[in-house]
């Protein structure tokens, strides 16, 4: 299966409120999202396995019922990959690291790696087809992510994304306006939290944002 990076939704628990994790996916994913991220920080590995198996059934019912098949990732904890039964894991800089990440995932899994600055970038070149694609950000400020790394903006993206070896997604402070303004830039997809989980409708904001990335419609 070709990893389809166009729109990707990193879960935040919290920001999904009432809803939950699980549904929100399930509607996001019938809107149009390609890839899912199970991130959750607070939770124990017990709670955040539960958690996973809960999203990853509720991928597999999407499918089933004839809708989209989108890979589900496991943010930062690699160990709990096969437990949740999901497609792979993304680590950030200070996580495990990707040479062990890889041998823990095995030769298939998808692993995705976060890269803030040109510094980080060359760094992870060394490890070549262990690594399947980058994550750059952020490229705008955002609350969701407290302490981030500065921000580099839309040339700033042009240019790792231009000099990555893999395929990049970027992330950030991204909304359908933003998105629009990011077509130019060379990556594959556009990668969001607060703007598909903190929305009354994760459906809806998913179909717009995937117009956006289209071009098919203007930010709003
Ligand atoms: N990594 C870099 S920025 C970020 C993460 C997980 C959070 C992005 O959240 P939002 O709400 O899409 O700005």
């Amino acid at each position: 299966m070709t990893l389809d990076l166009s729109l990707y939704l990193v879960t935040d628990t919290g920001l999904c409120g009432q809803r939950g994790v699980p549904e929100t996916v399930r509607e996001a994913v019938a809107g149009g999202v390609s890839v899912v991220q199970l991130r959750d920080h607070a939770l124990d590995d017990r709670a955040f396995v539960a958690l996973g198996q809960a999203v990853r059934a509720e991928l597999d019912a999407l499918h089933r019922a004839g809708g989209p098949r989108a890979p589900l990732i496991v943010d930062d904890r690699v160990h709990l990959v096969s437990e949740i039964g999901a497609d792979g894991a993304h680590v950030g800089q200070a996580d495990l690291p990707v040479p062990q990440a890889r041998e823990l995932l095995g030769p298939h899994g998808i692993l995705g790696l976060s890269v803030t600055h040109a510094g980080q970038l060359e760094v992870a070149r060394e490890h070549g087809r262990a690594v399947d694609y980058l994550g750059l950000g952020p490229v705008w400020a955002t609350a969701t992510k407290p302490g981030h790394a500065a921000p580099f903006g839309p040339e700033g993206l042009a240019e790792l994304a231009a000099a990555s070896p893999w395929p990049t997604v970027a992330i950030g402070g991204i909304d359908a306006a933003g998105a629009a303004t990011l077509r130019g830039t060379g990556v594959a997809g556009i990668a969001v939290v607060s703007a598909i989980c903190g929305q009354p409708s994760p459906r809806e904001a998913a179909v717009t944002l995937r117009q956006v990335w289209a071009g098919s419609a203007q930010g709003v």
